[in-house]
């Protein structure tokens, strides 16, 4: 097994760097990572996806996404963290290896390629994709706000110039289709987990309604599990609950959308702090955050292996 060469998993990253760092994740195991690219985002950059897989066809899978937000920089950290994690502990830690003996793992550690690298070249605090429409001033659409769940209903910005826009129709932004097309066609997800910051909060659906869904009690419970074990590392709290009551209501989100299209087992995560670093979480919180965030994924991950 090779270790991590020059990449160090306690740094903030290019975007250029983070991809060149998935492709040697899947050159060094070939036989359990590949890296494929699932479309092109709206200025042309790649989409890439780490699929962890050990068998043939299409098994029951897991969507890890992070970095659909691009300012939301400890989440693409804790991505690419994850990606190494699974396939260095693949062979040698039971749980993950487990999973993977019977269930794929796909993992997007930056969802929103063209925000990030704008967040990290022109302005730290960009949210939203970079597209453009004609006769339209603002950039960018709320990649949060443009799934076809309760598309353009509460919580989300008729306003291009608003950080919530939810774009001009369901789908627009070619980041957020790849994804649904993607997962439509696979047709075998059983597991959809978005990534964001920062609140230290554990979500489930729905955002659009503050009406708790069919599976209320056991999604409930599964988080309440796995804010457990992430607090066993570091002590850090997360709050659990539904997106409407636990943040605020919002429609046209990912997880609203997997839930209403099967995917049962729809979080989200909000990693740390709680606001007094907030985005500009420091870097030597990315080793702590990962790893105990790690914890709550595989309680998670674990119980959707089991149902
Ligand atoms: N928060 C999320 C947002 O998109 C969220 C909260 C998560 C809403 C999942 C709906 C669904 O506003 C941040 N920080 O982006
Ligand atoms: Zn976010």
């Amino acid at each position: 097994e090779r270790n991590n060469g020059n990449f160090n998993y306690g740094a903030y990253h290019s975007l250029e760097e983070l991809y060149q760092e998935m492709d040697r994740i899947a050159s060094d195991y070939p036989n359990l990572a590949s890296r494929q690219e699932i479309g092109r985002s709206f200025e042309k950059r790649p989409l890439y996806v780490l699929k962890f897989s050990t068998g043939k066809g299409k098994r029951p899978a897991i969507w890890l996404n992070a970095g659909i937000h691009s300012r939301e920089w400890i989440s693409q950290a804790t991505g690419i963290w994850i990606a190494r994690k699974i396939v260095s502990d693949y062979g040698n830690e039971s749980s993950i290896t487990s999973i993977l003996d019977e269930m794929d793992i796909f993992l997007m550690p930056v969802a929103n390629p063209d925000g990030y690298v704008y967040s990290q070249t022109k302005n730290r605090f960009w949210r939203k994709t970079r597209s453009r429409v004609p006769g339209i001033q603002c950039v960018g659409v709320d990649p949060n706000r443009n799934w076809n769940a309760s598309f353009s209903g509460e919580g989300a910005s008729n306003d291009p110039c608003s950080e919530a826009y939810h774009g001009p129709k369901p789908h627009s932004e070619i980041e957020v289709k790849s994804v649904v097309d993607f997962i439509q066609n696979h047709g075998n997800f059983k597991s959809f987990i978005d990534i964001h910051s920062y609140s230290q909060l554990l979500m489930y659906p729905y955002g659009y309604t503050c009406k708790h869904p069919r599976d209320f009690a056991e999604l409930d419970q599964v988080a309440h599990r796995a804010a457990k074990a992430l607090a066993s590392l570091y002590g850090t709290s997360y709050r659990v609950g539904p997106i409407c009551s636990t943040i605020y209501m919002a429609s046209g989100s990912s997880i609203d959308w997997a839930y209403e299209n099967g995917i049962k087992y729809a979080f989200t995560f909000e990693l740390r702090d709680t606001g007094h670093y907030g985005f500009l979480l420091p870097a030597q919180q990315i080793l702590p955050t990962a790893e105990e965030t790690w914890l709550a994924l595989k309680v998670i991950m674990k119980h959707v292996h089991h149902h």
